[in-house]
């Protein structure tokens, strides 16, 4: 359709994405040969019988499995190149991207292994197929404050690799709050931060992470939708949702893409954007994301531009590569 072509044609940014959640299933099978790792599944085809989910703790347990064959510099490079040469085919042409240093470290991976190896692929597809980046490392919330503290010291001899802050993994039960302090030091760094908040957690969650972390964006940000008050204020001060079409549809955020509130949220001000969250496992990457919403949703060519506009008005980029975007 005409909407489809525009889609593909725009040049897209991806604000929302977990590098290990875009580890396919053949991916999965080669490393654990390489690294002589035994997995739970005989083949690709009963891992993916695996992909089948109610919610998100359900999601996170084949996610921590599958990633559990990431051991070597060698295999993060090729996890973050392989997802740079795939988006490249769907025009995005700028990605900022969360890893979960926690998930690795506790199998004895160092911090030094995994950057060298993300950064290192993140440079390479700078140099090569032209996609500008931001590297954002995320706390896992149902880990402790401690844990949290902990990776931000391991951290700081790598800061100049590293663009910003996030929080993932369970929300229910691990209010923004909990982190209050951790984030405090990050802010202090001067880099700016974004948390998981209304995916599955409540609207209060989403007014934490405003009012005690100060965020520079929201990823997902759902149920605010549920908060009239909320609503407001996240339009009035022009923060940005990194929505997540087919994860949503996927984790049972919504019960079907005509329900998705993608069109609701735009119509309401809010600057939403479009983002594959964990491709591998939730049926697709950038444009299958837009293809969803294209054929379920009454979207607009206003609207798609208004998607990709809000992607670069809300990303990292200085003000001055944001100009050339928008
Ligand atoms: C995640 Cl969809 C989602 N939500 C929370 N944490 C995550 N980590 C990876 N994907
Ligand atoms: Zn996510």
């Amino acid at each position: 359709s005409e909407l489809l072509e525009l889609a593909e044609k725009m040049p897209k940014a991806e604000l929302h994405l977990h590098i290990e959640g875009s580890l396919e299933p053949e991916l999965v099978f080669k490393l654990a040969k390489r690294n002589n790792v035994r997995l739970n599944y005989a083949s690709v085809d009963e891992l993916k019988a695996a992909y089948s989910f109610n919610n998100l703790q359900e999601f996170l347990d084949v996610y921590y499995a599958g990633m559990s064959v990431l051991l070597t510099e060698d295999d993060f490079y090729d996890l973050t190149w392989a997802y740079l040469k795939r988006v490249h085919e769907d025009r995005v042409v700028h990605v900022e991207i969360f890893f979960d240093p926690q998930a690795h470290l506790e199998r004895g991976v160092p911090l030094s292994i995994q950057l060298a190896g993300i950064h290192g692929a993140l440079e390479a597809g700078k140099a090569t197929l032209g996609i500008s980046y931001r590297l954002i490392l995320s706390f896992l919330r149902h880990l402790s404050e401690e844990s949290a503290l902990e990776t931000l010291q391991l951290a700081r001899p790598y800061l100049n690799q590293l663009d910003g802050f996030g929080l993932d993994s369970s929300e229910k039960g691990h209010p923004p709050e909990k982190f209050a302090r951790v984030f405090a030091e990050c802010k202090k760094l001067g880099k700016p931060i974004t948390v998981h908040a209304g995916e599955e957690g409540p609207p209060e969650y989403v007014w934490q992470a405003l009012d005690q972390l100060e965020v520079d964006r929201i990823d997902h940000g759902n149920r605010a939708l549920e908060d009239d008050a909320l609503v407001q204020r996240l339009v009035a001060t022009g923060q940005t949702l990194t929505v997540c079409p087919l994860s949503n549809l996927k984790l049972c955020v919504v019960d079907s893409m005509q329900d998705h509130p993608l069109v609701t949220m735009l119509e309401k001000g809010l600057k939403a954007t479009v983002n594959s969250d964990d491709p591998a496992y939730f049926g697709g990457y950038m444009m299958d994301n837009y293809r969803a919403v294209i054929d379920q949703l009454p979207l607009t060519r206003e609207h798609l531009h208004q998607l990709a506009r809000n992607a670069f008005a809300g990303s990292w980029l200085s003000e001055a590569d944001k100009k050339k975007h928008l």
